[in-house]
């Protein structure tokens, strides 16, 4: 059976653009899984600690046949090949894949938690994906009535760059 995931990507060191623009390459290459839409590409402000370059953010929808946890090793393998350093939280980053959704499913476990925790607080997760999926529900509320809850700072520094 198919699931609907929706990703967002985001990168903020070493060629942040190009790390974007090679890693969707490399999703639409992921198997048993079909790369169907993919938002533009954003510079956004960081959220956590400030000391940090401008991210490039993304966000992209597949269909799978794999399991959530096999979709999983995917992205973190991608990440791994892209040297992805574990070191400060919400620290700097040279390629974050995240699982925002699984098709409708909660997940919870020590892996894995989905719908993604941050994902309602961020302008970088909710507006790439309200370019996709404009009709988006998210919790029983339409995606584009949560653009007035995000910060308006993240929102001012918000840049479509391609
Ligand atoms: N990711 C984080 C922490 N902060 N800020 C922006 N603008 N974009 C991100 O992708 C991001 C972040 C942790 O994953
Ligand atoms: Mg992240
Ligand atoms: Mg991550």
């Amino acid at each position: 059976m198919n699931t609907k995931v929706i990703i967002g990507i985001g990168a903020n060191l070493n060629n942040p653009l190009e790390q974007v623009k090679l890693a969707l390459t490399e999703i639409a290459q992921i198997k048993n899984s079909k790369l169907l839409k993919c938002s533009s590409l954003y510079e956004t402000k960081p959220v956590g600690p400030q000391d940090q370059p401008k991210f490039i953010n993304a966000v992209a929808i597949l269909e799978t046949s794999l399991t959530a946890l096999e979709f999983l090793d995917e992205l973190q393998a991608l990440e791994n090949s892209h040297l992805r350093k574990r070191i400060i939280h919400w620290g700097p980053r040279t390629l974050d894949l995240d699982i925002l959704f699984w098709g409708n499913e909660e997940i919870n476990n020590e892996r894995l938690i989905v719908p993604h925790k941050e994902f309602s607080n961020r302008v970088f997760t909710v507006l790439p994906l309200l370019e996709i999926e404009p009709n988006f529900i998210y919790k029983g509320t339409p995606l584009k009535n949560l653009v007035s809850t995000l910060p308006q700072d993240d929102l001012d520094a918000f840049v479509k760059i391609k």
